[in-house]
Formats: C-alpha cells, sequence, structure tokens
C-alpha cells in the first residue's frame, strides 16, 4: 500500500535531514564556515551523522501507527517518555526535559502535564512539527484525517494551538507530497495554499501564506530571512521556511536538504521537516551511498514492523 510505504520513506527522510542538519551547528563549524560548505555543496567530512531528538520522537509516532493503525496519546506518551528516559542526550528541547520524564512513569498525565509547560500556555515549539511527516504520509488518502490526526499527535507534548498548527501543516504537506507518487499533487506554491487553507488560523498559517508568496528561485538565504529559520525554536519561525523549500523541491531529497541548510537556523529541524515531506514522495531514490552510509541507521525493529 503507498501510504504505508510513504510514511517508511518520509521517516528515512526525516532521519537523513535530522543528521545531515545537525552537522551544520556552530558546535560542529562555526557558522560563517558551514554556510560556505553548504553554498559549494561541500558534504559533511565527519563519518557518523547522528540523528537527533527529531527522529527519536518520530520514531515514536512511526510505532505507534504501525501498532494501531492510529495515534493512541496515552502510548504516544508512554513512547516518547521510555525513549526519552533511554536515551536523553538527543538534544531534547527544555520544555520535553522537564515533561518527558514524567510521561515515562505515568503516561495518562500528559492531558495535565503538557498544559503546565511554559507557564500554563503550554509548548509552541517546533517538537510536534518535526516529527510527523510520516504520519502525514500514512493518511494521505483523506486530508481531513491527516489534519485530526496530526493534532492528536502533537497534543500529547504540545498544547499551544500554535505547536499543534505547525504539525498540522507539515502532515498535510507530507501527504500532498505522498499523493504525488501515482497522481496529480500540488506542488510548490499551490501546495503552501493548499497546506495554508487547511492549517487552523494563527502566525504558522500566515507564515504559510506569506511562504506561497515567495518566488522558487529566491535565494534560501533570503527566503529565510522573510519566513524564519527556526532560530526560535518555535513552530511558526520553523515551518514555513521548511515547507517552502520542500514544496519546490518535490523531485530530489538533496537539493532539498542543501537548499534548507543553507537557511541555517535550527538546522537539524527544518531540515528534519524539509526530508521528511520530500522523502514522502521520492524515497532515498537520488541519495549519494556516502550519505547513506554516514547517517546513523534506524532501529532495526523499523524494518520488522
Ligand atoms: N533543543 C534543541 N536544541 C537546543 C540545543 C540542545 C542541546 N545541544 C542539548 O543537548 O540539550 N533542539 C530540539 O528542540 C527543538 C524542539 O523543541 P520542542 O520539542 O518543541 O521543545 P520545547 O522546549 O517545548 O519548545 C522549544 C522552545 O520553544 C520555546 N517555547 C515553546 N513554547 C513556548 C511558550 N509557550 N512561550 C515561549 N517560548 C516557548 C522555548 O524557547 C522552548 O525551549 C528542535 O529544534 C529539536 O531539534
Ligand atoms: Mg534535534
Ligand atoms: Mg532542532
Amino acid at each position: 500500500m503507498i501510504s504505508s510505504l510513504s510514511a517508511r520513506d518520509a521517516l528515512e527522510g526525516l532521519a537523513l535531514g535530522d543528521a545531515f542538519g545537525e552537522r551544520w551547528f556552530p558546535l560542529f563549524r562555526p557558522a560563517k564556515v558551514a554556510f560556505a560548505e553548504i553554498r559549494a555543496r561541500r558534504v559533511p567530512g565527519e563519518l557518523a551523522w547522528h540523528w537527533t531528538d527529531d527522529t527519536a520522537m518520530a520514531l515514536s509516532v512511526y510505532r505507534v501507527l504501525t501498532a494501531y493503525g492510529a495515534v493512541h496519546q496515552e502510548d504516544l506518551a508512554l513512547a516518547f517518555g521510555v525513549t526519552y528516559r533511554a536515551d536523553a542526550y538527543r538534544g531534547y528541547g527544555y520544555g520535553m526535559h522537564e515533561l518527558l520524564p514524567k510521561l515515562a512513569d505515568e503516561p495518562a498525565s500528559w492531558r495535565t502535564e503538557t498544559r503546565e509547560l511554559f507557564g500554563g500556555e503550554g509548548s509552541l515549539g517546533n517538537g510536534a512539527a518535526m516529527r510527523v511527516a510520516p504520519l502525514g504520509a500514512w493518511f494521505c488518502a483523506d486530508l481531513d484525517e491527516v489534519a485530526e490526526q496530526a493534532a492528536f499527535s502533537a497534543e500529547v507534548t504540545h498544547a499551544h494551538p500554535e505547536g499543534v498548527a505547525g504539525a498540522v501543516a507539515v502532515a498535510l504537506a507530507a501527504a500532498f507530497a505522498a499523493r504525488g507518487r501515482d497522481g496529480d499533487a500540488p506542488e510548490g506554491a499551490e501546495l503552501l495554499a493548499e497546506v495554508a487553507g487547511r492549517t487552523p488560523a494563527g502566525e504558522v498559517r500566515e507564515g504559510l501564506h506569506r511562504a506561497a508568496g515567495v518566488p522558487a528561485g529566491t535565494e534560501p538565504w533570503r527566503a529565510a530571512d522573510l519566513l524564519g529559520n527556526g532560530q526560535r525554536i518555535r513552530a511558526a519561525d520553523t515551518v514555513p521556511f521548511a515547507l517552502w523549500s520542500a514544496a519546490h523541491h518535490l523531485g530530489s531529497l538533496t537539493d532539498a536538504l542543501w537548499t534548507t541548510a543553507e537557511g541555517l537556523g535550527d538546522v537539524d529541524t527544518t531540515c528534519a521537516v524539509t526530508g521528511g515531506v520530500v522523502a514522502a514522495r521520492t524515497g532515498l531514490a537520488g541519495v549519494p551511498e556516502q550519505w547513506l552510509a554516514r547517517r546513523e541507521a534506524l532501529p532495526s525493529w523499523v524494518d520488522e514492523s
């Protein structure tokens, strides 16, 4: 079935984007050097590209989908918590360090604990968006279900409406990308406008409308300047640029990732979003062997599920 194959591909692309994007952080090379190397399309020389929290959390979403065929919120909370406890050093967001240990012990508490974050506002971070592309591909046959299931997956950790909207937008983009495998589906500005039209009102949606107005050939650094590059780690600051890049590069995962990386900022996450969406269409086709050999492998259970 196309949807489960595409979801699996989206997971691979998300992990590749996360691990590739992570290499461009100042921890590994100063921003000026990173920008020059990205512009020159110089592949990071490190032999191991480790993925981060973006992939760790996407794996939990994928695991729940393969087990239940839909988002089971309490089990998703448990999976996030247990995965965190097993390996908390994947660069999780501040709010997740506070929340996830509680979910490991008492998964049903997500309903109250998640709303307590950030002074009772809930998180509007980009964490629900970064992990959701495989879900969008999974439900691609029904766009209403994509939006509903994405919101269910987001709510478990991100109670703020902007955190949820970011996830809905990314899942819809992945669904459109997956649909393009065997039929007509919108691309470029049309895709961005369609996603915006189905995303709940707010800053994420406004950013998507702006993204639809940014022409395809715009320099990526300029697009990131206009739309945000995730530097604030918020959904509204991350999703519009990552989806702009994906929407205009649906034929090539590597072109999409180089373009997104040029925006720097929260580059593991912008690349995870772009990578997940584009791979829902392309899979890993065209990705050099060297990249695949360097990216940390996914756990073996993924192939068995
Ligand atoms: N955390 C990071 N990168 C920082 C460096 C990590 C370091 N190397 C380490 O090892 O610890 N990256 C990851 O976090 C992002 C996903 O974040 P998520 O899951 O949304 O977490 P959180 O904490 O809920 O939200 C992120 C930030 O957004 C701001 N924020 C959220 N809600 C807010 C609110 N209601 N009011 C104001 N600000 C809010 C805060 O600054 C949060 O810390 C990804 O980049 C992932 O790669
Ligand atoms: Mg990360
Ligand atoms: Mg990040």
